[in-house]
């Protein structure tokens, strides 16, 4: 007669148990990033922006403990890869993210579809990536946004003939192609496409080249880490006094080495999805809040690409009840997600888990004493134009 009770009881008692060893079990989340090598300010300003996010909201979600769980990839597609391996098998993470550079990305993309874990790429921007898993969900930007802002702006400002120089992988190569694409559309030309290498690059002979050209303007991207070099060395060529005018997207005019670039970066316009002086409330107090957590560093645009990236793990963890139902469950709360970031009002398409964005033209121009991208012009809500092909 006993047995009778005690089999409900056994079997409440195994159930709550269950449902509060996982409740109390910590959801962690994997961190990837370039901590050093040649793109360690991505990773440590990545890092410092998760950081900041977890302390302004808490380390507790629906209940469940946040562990972030940082690893040092270097800046190397087989470390990532391996590392996204091992936090998947061996930590049980429940999202993936960070990825500072395109090959990082698209090297860990079957892991994250193997393990039907939603990877958030807070970085790497080249269009493609959102292609390569359906786990993929991205909160940076893309390099085709930024070049057709540009390819519109500077034919309409007098520049028609334009060199562009990228370094030579996926972000770069749909740089050029997108900017090219544009100038065309509005009767303009690129005269010559320069490309660097990603390693070591040099850019002495490819500036030297487009000095010879003579074009009205030089389009640049390189990665984060690079913009000061090639600033330095356009200004010591004398190519802005050559009257060769320099545009970019913003990577070049980076928040993160912008103000040691002295007075030649003046005037300098470029296109992209943030600046620390975007005049906006919430950005006034993240900028207040991350330069106080961090010694004065200013955040960049990889900075903001972490914090919203936190922003889009943890709503999609409140809306799963702290993430039951698994990646799955998690994913499809990620789709979707409308919300105001620093950069201003941003979503996730449903369809292509990527962001769509407001994108900026930006002069560098003085302000209490600091260089900054001034915003002076918006294209509202773009999409990746990259999808429509
Ligand atoms: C990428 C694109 C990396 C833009 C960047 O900096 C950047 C990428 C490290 O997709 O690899 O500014």
């Amino acid at each position: 007669m006993k047995t009778r009770f005690i089999f409900p009881l056994v079997a409440l008692a195994v159930s709550f148990s269950v449902n509060s060893v996982w409740a109390q079990e910590a959801f962690k989340i994997g961190l990837i990033l370039p901590m050093t090598g040649p793109s360690a300010s991505t990773g440590k300003q990545i890092e410092a922006a998760a950081r900041l996010y977890m302390a302004q909201n808490g380390s507790t979600v629906a209940g469940r403990k946040i562990e972030l769980v940082i690893k040092d990839d270097g800046g190397v597609p087989d470390a990532t890869k391996r590392m996204a391996q091992e936090l998947v098998v061996n930590e049980k993470v429940g999202v993936l993210s960070g990825f500072g550079l395109t090959p990082l990305a698209l090297a860990t993309a079957p892991i994250a579809t193997q393990s039907k874990t939603p990877m958030v790429v807070m970085a790497a921007a080249t269009s493609s990536i959102t292609e390569a898993s359906p786990f993929i969900v991205r909160t940076s930007f893309t390099l085709p946004q930024c070049a057709v802002a540009m390819g519109d702006w500077a034919p309409k400002n007098g520049m028609k003939r334009v060199v562009t120089l990228v370094t030579d992988y996926g972000p770069g190569i749909d740089a050029e192609r997108y900017f090219k694409e544009r100038m065309l559309l509005n009767s303009a030309q690129v005269v010559e496409s320069l490309r660097v290498p990603l390693r070591n690059p040099d850019f002495a002979p490819f500036l030297q080249k487009v000095r010879d050209l003579k074009p009205d303007a030089l389009f640049v991207f390189v990665p984060s880490g690079t913009g000061a070099a090639v600033m330095k060395q356009f200004l010591e060529r004398g190519m802005d006094k050559a009257g060769i005018k320099l545009i970019g997207t913003g990577d070049l005019t980076d928040d993160d080495q912008l103000n040691d670039m002295g007075e030649g970066a003046l005037g300098v316009v470029t296109s992209h999805h943030y600046s620390a002086a975007h005049p906006s409330a919430l950005n006034k107090k993240f900028v207040d809040a991350f330069k106080k957590a961090n010694n004065g560093l200013r955040p960049n645009f990889m900075a903001v690409g972490g914090y919203d990236g936190m922003r889009v793990i943890y709503e999609a963890l409140k809306n799963t009840k702290g993430g039951q139902g698994g990646g799955e469950a998690m994913l499809a709360a990620m789709k979707g997600q409308i919300f105001e970031s620093p950069r201003g009002q941003i979503y996730i398409d449903a369809q292509t888990r990527d962001v769509v964005q407001n994108i900026y033209l930006r002069k560098v121009e003085k302000k209490d004493g600091e260089l900054y991208n001034v915003e002076f012009d918006v294209i509202k809500d773009m999409k990746d134009p990259g999808k429509a092909k």
